[in-house]
């Protein structure tokens, strides 16, 4: 048998030929073994280093750094002002080390606000940075133009006083900025805060530990790298997600302890993080009770032993210490239903220690957690039926097929009517979806009601690989055809990528106006 290679009639002249062309092969194939090798090199040692593990290895030597309640005013419209400057500075978040950083207020990250249901606040927000930023208002409830989006940037050296009634029940929120294309670096940086809404008509909030800084506990976690002390803005090859940090800051401690003196403490966990997932729990694997979810209090505390949180969520839980006991608060690998290879690079398989709980010799009594916490959530009772309203796919970097323009109005909502939105993800990899102005509840997740812990108030819900959650909401007041409302992706390198929609709130029968594509800087 013959081939072409090897002609029967081949002549002393054609021999040079042959091995010329087996010379080329075999140059080619090697050079392709090489380039394989190099590829499956650098796999592997993605692979082997993608997971990171900080069990063990923390050193819990810093006190946890309590942002100081901010201070505030009621002005002559009996309005509460705070302050609020953003700023850049340097600061020692690892011990030893200085970080460029940006804080409101301060170094890094930002005073608590509290405010009461009913109180009007005025938040002066300076900026004091040489970029543009904004002031999101995350979970609160308030027109459109005060909500801190990308239509409402704050030009250096400027001040944006947004004002509104706190109106809606008592809940862990937070303030970040939302600058379109820069939320992930402005966050990152060090701009985040949390603002606590308490509200007098909810007996049942009094029963929870509610002193602020003793046994009510803001635990904002963030991850990060260091590279000599400098914050790291690169992105790992194999994921899609953003930035994964191997490095975790508790209200921007490294290596924090508590020390507890009440038998019952209130954590009130924020995942600041620019994108990765955490499950939170005990090292002792100790159940505890989750009393709270973005929006507010659960009907009644929900005893569980991990409590996952994506990027923007939040869940108060309360832990019962025993005296002179130590346990560290830790983040299990998230179940992020995913396969294997993007589990890996995706944070699916890191564990990290968060804070150390050290519980005094004696411990002051705490009363006992209420059975009943407030009211369950309303909207799906106000559902006649539960059809779907709209539908939105995220897959990529789009919200059905299209990237954010601010020019753009992508929906339109009638004001105080229950809707049902069906949130699907597409891709094989995790993304989740915060709505501005309102709260919502999950009704399902592939036809699957969600466990009690999910069942109350949220404003961001996590979206697994290739499922659909639907969640029922209603917008009510502040109808403003003009000014649109954001929702989006919470993986804020999504976020900034597009992954993002405008809607506007108007009344019935109304339609969208002209939305202001620039938008107008502070005054
Ligand atoms: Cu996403």
């Amino acid at each position: 048998m013959s081939t072409s290679l090897a002609p029967t009639d081949a002549t002393p002249r054609s021999r040079p030929a042959r091995s010329r062309t087996w010379r080329i092969i075999r140059r080619v194939l090697i050079v392709l073994a090489a380039l394989l090798l190099i590829v499956a090199g650098l796999f592997g040692y993605a692979w082997y280093t993608a997971p990171v593990d900080t069990v063990g290895k923390v050193p819990f030597e810093q006190p946890l750094a309590i942002p100081p309640l901010a201070e505030s005013q009621v002005d002559d419209d009996g309005r509460r002002v705070f302050d609020l400057t953003a700023q850049q500075s340097m600061t020692e978040l690892v011990p030893g080390t200085s970080t460029e950083t940006w804080g409101y207020n301060g170094g890094y990250l930002g005073p608590t606000l509290r405010a009461e249901r009913g109180e009007e606040v005025i938040v002066d927000v300076t900026n004091d940075l040489d970029e543009t930023t904004s002031v999101h208002w995350h979970g609160m409830h308030l027109p459109a133009e005060m909500d801190g989006g990308p239509h409402q940037p704050i030009a250096p050296g400027q001040t944006w006083s947004p004002t509104w009634t706190i109106d809606q029940p008592a809940a862990t929120l937070w303030y970040h900025p939302h600058p379109h294309g820069e939320t992930e670096d402005h966050i990152y940086r060090g701009l985040a805060g949390m603002f606590i809404l308490e509200d007098p008509d909810l007996p049942a909030a009094r029963q929870l530990p509610h002193e602020y800084g003793v046994d009510d506990i803001p635990v904002i976690v963030q991850d990060k790298r260091f590279d000599d002390g400098e914050l790291t803005y690169g992105r790992p090859w194999f994921s899609s997600m953003g930035r994964l940090g191997d490095t975790l800051l508790v209200n921007g401690t490294y290596g924090p302890y508590l020390d507890v003196t009440t038998e019952l403490v209130r954590l009130r966990l924020l995942n600041a993080s620019t994108a990765r997932v955490y499950d939170f729990g005990f090292s002792d694997n100790r159940e505890f009770d989750v009393v709270a979810t973005d929006g507010g209090l659960l009907p009644g505390p929900v005893a569980v032993n991990r409590m996952p949180l994506s990027p923007g969520e939040r869940a108060e839980i309360v832990v019962r210490m025993e005296p002179g006991e130590q346990v560290e608060l830790r983040s299990y690998p998230p179940d992020l239903g995913a396969d294997f290879l993007t589990e890996r690079f995706d944070g699916g398989s890191d564990r990290f220690d968060v804070l150390q709980l050290r519980a005094a010799d004696e411990l002051q009594t705490s009363p006992e957690l209420p059975d009943s916490l407030a009211p369950a959530p309303d909207p799906l009772a106000d559902v006649g039926n539960l059809d779907t309203t709209r539908e939105f796919v995220l897959s990529g970097r789009t919200i059905n097929g299209q990237k954010m323009d601010m020019g753009r109005i992508d929906t339109t909502v009638e004001v105080d009517r229950t809707e049902i939105w069906a949130i699907t993800n597409r891709d094989g990899s995790v993304h989740n979806f915060h709505v501005h102005d309102t709260q919502f509840q999950i009704v399902d997740v592939d036809g699957r009601s969600p466990p009690p812990e999910f069942a109350g108030w949220k404003d961001t819900v996590l979206l697994r690989p290739n499922t659909t959650t639907r969640i029922a909401l209603r917008f009510s007041d502040y109808s403003d055809p003009d000014v649109p409302y954001m929702y989006h992706c919470h993986l804020l390198f999504h976020e900034d990528q597009g992954m993002m929609g405008q809607f506007v709130v108007v009344e019935p029968g109304g339609s969208a106006g002209d939305v202001d594509h620039g938008a107008h800087a502070g005054h």
